[in-house]
């Protein structure tokens, strides 16, 4: 069969037909993913239900892996994050995010693998932030070009959640001192296309720092209600053995709540990327 993209949404998203992640993956499918990629933010594939050591191998073509200070890793290969909802409350997916911005170098994107999943819900939407940013106004996306922001891990990772247990509470302490507080540009010039893109969500985003409090305030909910608008949107429902794999410079993702108490079961395999750079920075 041969490689094709499907378009799902105007915004963003392709379902990937003719490949198969389960074969070591050669130069041409690697250049076929990454310029796919780059194209429609977000690609799906079903039928891949790889090992995590497949699933590691596969991203690591992409770049360095992360390994994540709070969430459980997978008992065989760390670099595999688990969200299983026997393991965690995932509640705190269920909010618009870009994942890990609180670090320097946040992810170029992630593989996520659905291996178990409820007969109903669960699903999960990505949005284009170059969709929302293109969608403002020149004068405020003028303005926003000159900002930058405050990210904290603490603001999706609630004490109540994560700090319970002895354990969970020495991870959630670690993590905290590990990663303290990061400043990114408000807009992302995407290091890849050039593109621009807001760089902010509801999950991390935590403060502008050039503006007053409470100007910060309004203006970050602002963009957080216009970022989740549904024409910016793609909506995957899953089937066990899919495969998603998003550009995580320029989208963000939410993950429904609406199927507990059934089980749902995902691996990630987060890939690191660059320092965010914004519209008035030199390379
Ligand atoms: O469980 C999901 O569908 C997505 C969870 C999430 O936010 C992630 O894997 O980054
Ligand atoms: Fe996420």
């Amino acid at each position: 069969m041969p490689l094709t993209f499907e378009r799902l949404s105007p915004a963003l998203g392709a379902r990937v037909h003719g490949m198969d992640l389960r074969e070591p993956l050669d130069a041409a499918s690697h250049t076929a993913l990454h310029q796919g990629l780059l194209e429609h933010k977000v690609l799906f594939l079903r039928d891949q239900l790889l090992t995590p050591r497949q699933q590691r191998d596969v991203a690591a073509h992409f770049g360095d892996l992360h390994i994540h200070p709070i969430y459980p890793k997978h008992p065989e290969q760390p670099e595999i994050l688990v969200l299983d909802t026997e393991l965690n409350d995932l509640r705190d997916n269920a909010l618009w995010h870009t994942d890990v911005t609180f670090i320097q170098t946040p992810p170029l994107g992630s593989l996520l693998s659905a291996r178990q999943v409820p007969a109903y819900g669960g699903d999960t939407l990505w949005a284009s932030n170059s969709a929302a940013y293109a969608a403002l106004s020149a004068p405020l996306r003028g303005l926003l070009d000159g900002l930058s922001a405050w990210h904290d891990l603490s603001k999706s990772f609630p004490l109540e959640r994560f700090g319970q247990t002895p354990e969970g509470l020495q991870r959630f302490n670690a993590a905290r001192a590990a990663n303290p507080p990061v400043r990114h540009p408000v807009v992302r010039v995407h290091p890849e296309t050039g593109v621009k893109g807001l760089f902010v969500s509801a999950g991390f985003t935590t403060r502008i720092v050039e503006l007053e409090e409470a100007e910060s305030e309004a203006l970050l909910q602002l963009l957080f209600a216009h970022a989740a608008r549904p024409e910016f949107q793609v909506r995957w429902q899953w089937q066990a053995g899919d495969l998603a794999f998003w550009d995580n410079r320029i989208t963000q993702h939410y993950a429904c709540d609406d199927y507990r108490p059934q089980r749902r079961v995902m691996h990630r395999a987060t890939i690191l990327g660059d320092r965010p750079r914004g519209p008035g920075e030199q390379g």
